[in-house]
């Protein structure tokens, strides 16, 4: 008996995937079909997958050409199941030429002809409607989050405003999108609004933006005051609108693991968190700047304060502030927030370097995670007895932006007003803390 292997996503089956297995099983007697895990999936970066492992696995089965159906979950999985199942041939489509030669010291290798004109792309984009998202401001952030939403599907950056003419045509000529320097202008050709302006802006176009009704992702520091924050996700609300705050650490695959671990209770009760986080900058620059609201606390509090509040919560008793001020700018604060049973703490700076590294202690063990930890790809659960400790690994591709531009175009196309790795009133609640600070309540200069 000849047996045959073949290896796929198989999202929206098509005729594509029917011929490629019509031809495998044609190879010999058996065919074994690998449907990729979801999690699989999207460690190799293919973050679009509409149909789910299950639903995959059903459309393969319903084709009538496999005899078995295994899912495959890792890297390197082809050469155990070659061996495994005594396979004879592996068969894949000819878009992947050469790409599996190093198989062939296990078995035959065979490239079969790809159908042309049909591809999951295709459909998953003729099924999800193309929003156009335009972008408020053109600096740092902007130039990396065009080049992320690329891997995104239902979404294309099309447009760019800002008020400085030359700095908007050289963003939209390297990017081929639409500039503008009017923003009503701007808002009547776009669908969608990611706001990367400088801080003291976020409030006003945020709130014309969906006075337009537009959705918005807001870049943080989301907004200075938690009645800001409260009116515009109050005003969404009442206009059937997504805002969601872009703190994209929020959205990542490793944080977003952390908390659920966390919340299952593998280390016991969270007792204290420490996140810090720091990034040295040379004047000039906006950082430093204090007309613009810079210093470490704007800049650097929101994905610190993420962590606290994600993991012990939105019902803070007291917080307590000790800054270096130099030229009316923090460049470095240490803040602590208490709890009722809890205590966290976190260290920022802007002109004062420290270790980034975030601590979740509880009563059973701890979760170290090293520099820099908002981008993390990876966390060590610890304990006493350190034979226990584990070490857990996860995606993190490209700026770490995919992810919250994913969840917020999930957000619209599936009319989601809220989202549970940052909820409205965790955002309130850091918009509360900065807020504090910005009124110097509890606020010691060292
Ligand atoms: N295919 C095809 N014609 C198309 C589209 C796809 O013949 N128009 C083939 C692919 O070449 C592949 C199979 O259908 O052999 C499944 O394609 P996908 O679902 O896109 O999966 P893919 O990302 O190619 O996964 O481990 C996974 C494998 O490496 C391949």
């Amino acid at each position: 008996m000849v047996k045959v292997i073949t290896y796929g996503t198989y999202d929206l089956l098509h005729q594509g995937h029917i011929n490629l297995l019509r031809r495998a099983k044609e190879l010999g007697d058996y065919l074994i079909v690998g449907v990729t895990s979801d999690s699989f999936d999207k460690n190799r970066g293919k973050l679009n997958v509409c149909n789910n492992v299950l639903e995959r696995v059903e459309a393969v089965k319903a084709t009538g050409y496999a005899d078995e159906v295994i899912i495959e979950d890792y890297l390197g999985q082809k050469i155990d199941d070659v061996q495994k199942y005594d396979v004879d041939i592996f068969a894949i489509g000819s878009d992947w030429e050469g790409k599996f030669d190093y198989l062939n010291e296990y078995c035959k290798v065979v490239y079969l002809p790809r159908t042309e004109g049909i591809s999951s792309t295709m459909l998953r984009e003729e099924k999800n409607a193309n929003y156009r998202i335009g972008v408020v401001g053109s600096g740092r952030i902007a130039y990396r989050f065009v080049p992320e939403s690329k891997v995104v599907n239902g979404a294309e950056v099309t447009t760019v405003m800002n008020p400085y003419k030359e700095n908007v045509e050289t963003f939209a000529q390297i990017y081929g999108l639409r500039a503008y320097t009017d923003y009503d202008q701007f808002l009547q050709n776009v669908d969608l609004v990611y706001v990367a302006s400088p801080h003291l802006t976020h409030y006003d176009y945020t709130k014309r933006a969906l006075l337009a009704d537009k959705h918005v992702l807001c870049e943080i520091p989301f907004m200075l005051t938690k009645k800001q924050a409260l009116e515009l996700y109050c005003l969404a609300e009442e206009r059937n609108l997504v805002l969601m705050e872009a703190s994209k650490t929020a959205y990542c695959p490793a944080f977003g693991h952390i908390v659920t671990l966390v919340k299952s209770g593998i280390i016991g009760d969270v007792v204290d968190v420490k996140a810090s986080l720091s990034k040295m900058v040379v004047s000039p620059t906006r950082e430093l700047d204090s007309e613009q609201a810079g210093g470490a606390m704007t800049e650097h509090s929101p994905l610190t304060l993420l962590a606290i509040i994600k993991l012990l919560g939105v019902d803070w008793k007291d917080v307590d502030f000790r800054s270096r001020v130099e030229n009316g700018v923090d460049i470095y604060t240490k803040g602590v927030i208490n709890y009722p049973h809890a205590t966290a703490s976190f260290t920022l700076g802007v002109g004062v370097k420290t270790e980034g590294n975030l601590v979740i202690s509880g009563t059973k063990g701890y979760i170290y995670v090293p520099a820099p930890w908002w981008l993390t790809d990876f966390f060590e659960v610890r304990y006493e007895d350190q034979t226990k400790n584990k070490k857990y690994f996860y995606s993190y591709d490209g700026e770490g932006l995919r992810y919250e531009i994913r969840e917020f175009v999930s957000m619209v196309v599936n009319n989601r007003r809220s989202c549970y790795k940052l909820r409205r009133r965790e955002s309130v609640a850091i918009a509360e803390i900065i807020e504090k600070y910005r009124n110097h309540e509890n606020v010691t200069e060292i």
